[in-house]
């Protein structure tokens, strides 16, 4: 039987380096965005995750394997036809041989078992609103309680129960630290969340908080970052929700349906920002990254 995982000659050098890598997810790339924007915003992501002087982990599964390190050209394989891999996935993907593009939680799941402990996201899964009709929270919850990293986020996804969800970060020991806030960012609108945990103003003192709390047996400490460009769309969010809600849309199809229905009626702006916000978030998790190995 082949490998299981298979790891880029880039990632694995930098690991055994102890280098600076950074695991970036592809359900951003397949089920985020209308394409071509996938696959430009995992670009840019790595991009930026470089300019921070870290190595970029892109991770997938293609053709029976979990892959950490992707090429351009296996990039482009996620389109919207992919599954949708949370952590319980990974395996049937892999033996199955389809193509399957990593959530948050399916991406830390395949980080830990390689040594990677930064991952930089757009908005965490969570809560949803009327629990518990549906009975549906996201799988990022329970991957993050099991495994230690550090997630660069903007948030939990406004679309979600934001005050329930970070109750139960509370409740799984989860640390929620405000990156220049006070408040846990909602995604896209930087003002109006919940209190954070702690607030931390620099990348070296977030890696000495990470470090402290591995220590302690602590796992995935969450960092929020406020997008640069700030949106209020909760009217669009509920609007969004009612139609979900209409056709009968649920579980793991419920994001990217409201992600799009957000990117088509608010004139592309939602796109933009959060497009903005992820490849930023790369950028901070490769800062924390760095800072880290230097301690
Ligand atoms: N952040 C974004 N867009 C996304 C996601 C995060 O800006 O599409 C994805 C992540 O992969 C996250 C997933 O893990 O949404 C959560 O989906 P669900 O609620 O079905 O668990
Ligand atoms: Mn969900």
């Amino acid at each position: 039987m082949r490998d299981l995982i298979e790891v880029s000659e880039e990632v694995q050098a930098a690991l055994e380096e102890e280098q600076a890598v950074v695991a970036l997810e592809t359900t951003l790339v397949a089920h985020g965005f209308p394409a071509p924007d996938g696959v430009e915003t995992g670009l840019a992501s790595e991009a930026a995750v470089r300019a921070a002087g870290a190595v970029p982990a892109t991770i997938g599964v293609l053709d029976g394997r979990i892959l950490i390190g992707l090429a351009r050209s296996d990039l482009e394989r996620f389109t919207p036809a992919a599954r949708k891999l949370g952590p319980r996935d990974l395996a049937a993907c892999a033996v199955q041989g389809a193509v399957g593009a990593t959530t948050v939680g399916g991406t830390l799941t395949a980080a830990a078992a390689v040594g990677i402990r930064f991952l930089g996201t757009g908005g965490l899964g969570g809560v949803h609103r009327g629990f518990p009709s549906p009975p549906d929270v996201s799988a990022d919850l329970g991957a993050i309680a099991r495994v230690p990293a550090v997630i660069a986020s903007s948030g939990v996804k406004s679309l979600l129960d934001v005050p329930a969800t970070v109750e139960l970060l509370e409740t799984l020991g989860v640390p929620v630290i405000g990156y220049r806030t006070d408040t846990l960012p909602l995604f896209y609108d930087a003002a109006g969340g919940p209190p954070v945990s702690a607030r931390a103003d620099d990348v070296a003192e977030i890696a000495r908080i990470a470090d402290a709390h591995w220590r302690l047996g602590g796992n995935t400490v969450l960092v929020g970052r406020p997008p640069t460009e700030s949106l209020d769309v909760a009217p669009l969010i509920d609007g969004a929700l009612a139609a979900a809600a209409r056709g009968g849309v649920s579980g793991q199809a419920v994001t990217p349906f409201v992600l799009a229905y957000l990117h088509e009626r608010s004139d592309g702006q939602t796109r933009r920002v959060n497009r903005d916000l992820i490849v930023e978030n790369a950028g901070l998790a490769g800062a924390i990254a760095v800072a880290h190995a230097a301690l």
